[in-house]
């Protein structure tokens, strides 16, 4: 399955009668239950090849990634204005140039080039990209995607869809072919944050609705909700929202919130999936890679939870200082399932900061992670990261419960880890593949 990273360390033979296991037994079970179980990976901008230029991958793709723009713009004197005007290749040349030969490529997200590369048996120190280029260019994308999801040990994808996207929304509804192994999300920014930009995507899609979201607006929302949900067959509606996010609250957002959105959600039996603390384009300039943080007040997700009851969320908050609330109003409503380590949080040292703190409140009873991959291959890196950084964290919590009295045995942690990757999403949202 997985690249044999730990295979290695296998030392004292593992118990087979479902034997306690000693304590320096452990770390090996744990690492080989998460090398060998296929997680479900419950937030990706992937898409299957029917998508076309939307599926993303490949060497120049990898190093044009925006966490990778954000951090060349540290390290080079180019302008962003001038980066703006190279093409796809000249851009990763350059962030290659500067953040890979020029520095030491030791960022979370420069190493996960590196261990892309390497994962392929391809140079990670060459100054020209060439050998890498005609790699990816000689792979197929139908033979390449499983290829990579079994390197990654995942064995499903959870997609991002916009029924709005003017790209994306037209191959929907000229029909786009599902894949066993992706399975998509009805995202809901553009109606729910920047609506008097988009009510009239809406319009242009035959739903009748105006500027002030009156009249019939909100009953078109829901009917356009429910349409989209026939369409795509989602496994969950989702959203991300700013730090500035509150509920209840006498606005636009709220109103469709409550009035469409989590009505469409109860109809159609779909969690909503909130990701809330994003502050949008702080610096316009950097595009993608122009978002930041703030701290949110989850206040908004104690009413969500208490005030919609037969409503269920799934929240991933972007500010550290967010995380622990999280955690405590996941211990008052079983409603809300807390998942992954998102976007500015998905570094080693707070991903540990943030499992410790979940397994001590939470036992099993959330998702640790999601890649949030942009491009195919991230998967590899983001998993192995995930995989390398969770492997002592578990084990030490196996350590300790041993010592304080109750031992533990193989199938324990092969459940544990199968609960903690995969069937909590199950049990959470419908993965069965769409004919
Ligand atoms: O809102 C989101 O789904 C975020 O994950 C993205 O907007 C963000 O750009 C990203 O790629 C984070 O990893
Ligand atoms: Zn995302």
């Amino acid at each position: 399955m997985t690249t044999d990273v730990f295979k290695s360390a296998r030392q004292t033979p593992i118990p087979t009668n479902g034997g306690f296991l000693a304590a320096a037994q452990i770390p090996t079970v744990v690492q080989d239950a998460l090398a060998s179980i296929p997680f479900i990976d419950i937030h990706t901008h992937l898409f299957t090849p029917g998508f076309g230029k939307l599926s993303l991958w490949g060497i120049d793709e990898l190093l044009t990634y925006h966490y990778l723009e954000a951090e060349f713009f540290r390290s080079s004197r180019m302008t962003l204005e001038h980066y703006w005007t190279l093409s796809k290749t000249e851009q990763a040349d350059a962030i290659w140039r500067a953040l890979f030969i020029e520095n030491s490529p030791i960022s979370e997200a420069t190493r996960g080039v590196i261990a892309v590369l390497h994962a392929f048996g391809l140079p990670t120190d060459q100054t020209a990209l060439s050998e890498a280029r005609n790699f990816f260019r000689a792979q197929t994308l139908e033979a390449h995607i499983p290829r990579v999801l079994e390197m990654a040990g995942i064995s499903t994808v959870v997609m991002t869809n916009d029924p709005l996207d003017p790209e994306e929304a037209p191959l929907w509804l000229n029909g786009v072919q599902n894949d066993k192994q992706f399975h998509a999300v009805l995202r809901l920014d553009r109606i729910l944050n920047t609506w008097p930009d988009h009510w009239q995507a809406l319009a242009a899609q035959g739903y009748a609705v105006d500027a002030k979201a009156s009249g019939k607006s909100v009953a078109e929302v829901r009917r356009f909700l429910s349409d989209w949900a026939k369409r795509m067959q989602p496994v969950y509606m989702a959203c991300s929202l700013p730090d500035t996010f509150e509920f209840p609250s006498d606005t636009l957002n709220c109103l469709l919130l409550r009035e469409a959105v989590l009505p469409a959600c109860r109809e159609s039996n779909l969690p909503l999936s909130l990701m809330i603390g994003v502050r949008k384009q702080v610096n316009p300039r950097l595009r993608l890679a122009g978002d930041a943080v703030g701290k949110a007040n989850l206040r908004s997700v104690e009413a969500l939870c208490r005030d919609f009851p037969s409503n269920r969320f799934l929240v991933s908050v972007l500010s550290r200082e967010n995380q622990h609330e999280l955690c405590v109003f996941a211990r008052k409503f079983n409603n809300l399932m807390p998942f992954g380590c998102w976007w500015f949080m998905n570094n080693t040292s707070i991903v540990e900061e943030i499992t410790r703190e979940r397994l001590e409140m939470l036992g099993t009873s959330f998702i640790p992670q999601h890649s949030d991959a942009r491009v195919l291959e991230q998967v590899i890196y983001k998993w192995a990261n995930t995989r390398r950084t969770l492997a002592p964290i578990l084990a030490e919590n196996y350590r300790l419960l041993s010592e304080d009295g109750r031992g533990v045995t193989a199938a324990d942690i092969q459940r544990d880890v199968t609960r903690l990757f995969r069937s909590n999403a199950e049990s959470w949202m419908d993965l069965r593949p769409r004919s």
